[in-house]
């Protein structure tokens, strides 16, 4: 019997898939999946949010077709810093950029969440999980977690003045979970951040049924634990689909072409196309709206920097 189902889990042999009617089957996949998503410089075929077809046999089943992605949210597999420089490595040994892995398909809302305090608000990976997110032209929102820890909320200004949704919330007082609770009910939504920010926790104050692990920050000197270790889509209590995903330190860009990050970025709003060269990166060329803007101060000067540190990174291939 073939039937339709959205994959929840993704394991080294087999996956999860919710079949509406029927309840959450483990499944194998169809062996010409493998060859397809090689091809196409994917790590694995199916990725959490998947819309896949699938046929049943018993309490199990395969996972036949994954339909078309109507987006994703990417990174690359092992390389750069995280990999001490492997990916560029087998680059060079294999000719060919290291396979992309795909966090999660089909969203319809991307929460960024940082926290404002332990661990410390990293605006660089902020804008990076944003421009992904725009160049996929995913509606996304930042969530300020821990504001009840000492710190100034207002780092977030600049990207509420680039027209960026914000909100803060705390675990600890309950502040803006009533806010953040809505943006969840409405189809899939994925949590990014940096480990230890409290993604798991917002998840569970939005819906203690989850009860999903949480782990202590400090013990392991501000960078998180990685207390959740595999990327998950579930359902909450009132309608709405989440997807818990484990920390990122360092989030790479390889889908962004170079001249396009500064149209995707934050805050720049129409600038970029203001620029006398259609390529223009922003650097040093004549007639440049971006430059202008920086300097005149109608640009932030924080905002135009974390850009360029995000396009000199991208140029020196490390994402
Ligand atoms: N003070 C304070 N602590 C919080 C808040 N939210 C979460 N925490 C704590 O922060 C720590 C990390 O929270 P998690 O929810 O595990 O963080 P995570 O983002 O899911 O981390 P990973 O799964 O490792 O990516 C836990 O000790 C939480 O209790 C908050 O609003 N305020
Ligand atoms: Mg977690
Ligand atoms: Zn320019």
């Amino acid at each position: 019997m073939a039937e339709r189902g959205l994959v929840t889990g993704v394991g080294s042999r087999s996956v999860r898939v919710f079949v509406d009617g029927i309840g959450t089957l483990r499944c194998t996949l169809r062996g010409t999946l493998w060859p397809e998503a090689e091809a196409a410089g994917l790590t694995r075929p199916v990725a959490v949010g998947d819309r896949v077809e699938l046929e049943i046999e018993g309490d199990e089943g395969a996972v036949c077709a994954v339909e078309p992605r109507r987006n994703r949210l990417s990174r690359q597999a092992a390389t750069g810093h995280a990999a001490g420089g492997r990916g560029r490595d087998r680059d060079r040994q294999y000719g060919g950029p290291p396979p992309v892995q795909v966090i999660a398909a089909n969203l319809d809302r991307i929460l960024v969440v940082a926290s404002l305090n332990d661990p410390p608000f990293r605006p660089g990976l902020v804008d990076r999980f944003l421009v992904a997110a725009a160049a996929e032209e995913i509606d996304a929102t930042l969530v300020l977690n821990k504001v009840d820890l000492p710190g100034e909320p207002e780092v977030v200004q600049p990207w509420r003045d680039a027209g960026v949704h914000v909100i803060c919330t705390s675990t600890e007082t309950g502040e803006g979970i009533d806010e953040l609770a809505p943006l969840l009910r409405d189809g899939i939504c994925l949590l990014v951040g940096h480990s230890g920010v409290g993604k798991s926790s917002l998840l569970n104050a939005v819906d203690p049924t989850l009860k999903l692990d949480t782990g202590e920050v400090t013990l392991h000197h501000g960078r998180g634990r990685h207390t959740t270790t595999h990327v998950s889509l579930l359902p909450l209590e009132g309608g709405g689909w989440v997807v818990d995903s484990p920390g990122i330190r360092a989030f790479g860009l390889e889908d962004v072409p170079l001249e396009v990050l500064a149209r995707l970025f934050p805050g720049f709003g129409d600038l970029p196309h203001d620029c006398k060269f259609r390529d223009c990166l922003h650097r040093e060329e004549p007639g440049c709206a971006v430059i202008a803007a920086a300097e005149n101060g109608t640009l932030d000067e924080d905002r135009f920097e974390t850009y360029e540190r995000i396009r000199d990174d991208l140029a020196a291939g490390e994402g």
